[in-house]
């Protein structure tokens, strides 16, 4: 089994979320975008942009500009705070989790065809004792995860519409990426793409 060669502190449930679920997901991101549009982050100094679009829920959001990474309560274009996180991401949080509080960050990656996210740790943060817990919609892509360490080895996993993805405890400062989407492998959006939310503690309990 592909669970048996994963990094320690990771939890991979394939499909965890069945077909409606994942449309009922869907549908409620769709409103998140209408009050918080998709934007196009740029790298630290460079202005480089991301290749993949993004947006947030909850009390704080990621944002990547010119002047760095931060976590920032207002949508960096809009000025407005970010929706709230929707209930059925909440009771996923409270269900997989095994922590106390409940996630302050949904971040929302939109790959189109094309799109990738090169190796990097989540280190943002000023809480590790949580997880991260990711949910994938849409299109098949190519994850890689490593060790703590930007050289080693890193595993791929194809992950896929449904999965959920936990990495805490070792795993939780693991460098890892997205490489490529397999285009055309899913009929859960309509005009194809995915979707990767990312559930986040940012501030300790
Ligand atoms: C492993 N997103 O938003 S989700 C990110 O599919 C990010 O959009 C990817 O990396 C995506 O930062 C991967 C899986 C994931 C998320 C956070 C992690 C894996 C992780 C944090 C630590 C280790
Ligand atoms: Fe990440």
């Amino acid at each position: 089994m592909v669970d048996k060669a994963l990094p320690a502190g990771v939890r991979y449930l394939p499909r965890f979320l069945d077909a409606q679920a994942q449309r009922d997901l869907v549908a409620l991101i769709r409103d998140i975008c209408r009050d918080a549009p998709l934007f196009t982050p740029v790298m630290p100094r460079t202005g480089k942009p991301f290749s993949v679009r993004m947006t947030n829920c909850g009390p704080l959001g990621w944002v990547s500009d010119r002047d760095g990474y931060r976590y920032q309560a207002l949508h960096p274009q809009t000025g407005r705070p970010w929706p709230p996180i929707p209930a059925p991401l909440l009771d996923l949080w409270s269900g997989l989790a095994d922590f106390p509080a409940p996630p302050e960050a949904c971040l929302i990656n939109w790959y189109g065809e094309g799109a990738r996210m090169g190796l990097h740790k989540d280190s943002d943060e000023a809480e590790f004792a949580a997880p991260v817990l990711s949910v994938s919609l849409g299109d098949d892509a190519r994850f890689r995860i490593g060790g703590v360490e930007r050289k080693g080895p890193t595993l791929p996993l194809r992950l896929m519409s449904g999965d959920v993805l936990l990495m805490g405890n070792e795993s939780r400062l693991a460098f890892h990426g997205i490489d490529r989407l397999y285009p055309g492998t899913s009929t859960l959006l309509d005009h194809g793409g995915r979707i990767n939310l990312t559930l986040r503690r940012v501030n300790p309990a």
